[in-house]
């Protein structure tokens, strides 16, 4: 986890910033090429700097209430969603651990619907931009997320996960959502 936000994090940054400066460079020359050449990289750094920024906040050692299962309108919203904790628990595993290759599991809030959805995104797509689901609990399945401590086994690494869930976080995230 050090490693992965000192380092991974941090390039994603620096590599937004670069970018973005390309991008303001394109736009400022109207050179139409370049502005489209540079999207790619404004997608894939501007949401991997998107995605850790929740990433991490949505995680807390046991100590400071990590592992503690949602309260309030969150719980309530979830078991109107999807049964129980425990099942979505279980779906969002699942669809997480499916992945193909590199890729993010989410728990969002769809404004359309007002209700929340699990759904997936490749490589660092951002949630948001990519579904419109507001991103509450993001579960990060890039290798360098787990390779160090879990090796390949992809599911002991979600199943862990679980124990240092910040649901108080995710709860204010949702409450801001749907404000
Ligand atoms: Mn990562």
């Amino acid at each position: 986890m050090e490693i992965h936000h000192s380092k991974h994090h941090n390039t994603y940054v620096t590599n937004f910033n670069v970018a973005t400066e390309k991008l303001a460079v394109a736009v400022a020359e109207e050179n139409v090429t370049a502005i489209v050449a540079a999207q790619a990289a404004v997608k894939f750094n501007g949401g991997g700097h998107l995605n850790h920024s929740i990433f991490w906040q949505n995680l807390a050692p046991p100590s400071e209430g990590g592992g503690a299962p949602p309260t309030g309108a969150l719980s309530a919203q979830i078991d109107a969603d999807f049964g129980s904790f425990d099942a979505m628990k279980t779906k969002l595993s699942a669809l997480t651990v499916a992945v193909q290759g590199s890729g993010w599991g989410w728990l969002g809030y769809n404004p359309a619907t007002s209700t929340l959805q699990l759904a997936t995104c490749p490589n660092q797509d951002p949630l948001e931009a990519t579904t419109g689901l507001v991103p509450l609990f993001g579960i990060d399945v890039w290798e360098h997320a787990y390779y160090l401590d879990y090796k390949n086994v992809r599911p002991d690494y979600v199943s862990a996960i679980w124990d240092i869930a910040n649901w108080a976080d995710v709860g204010e995230r949702y409450a801001a959502a749907t404000k």
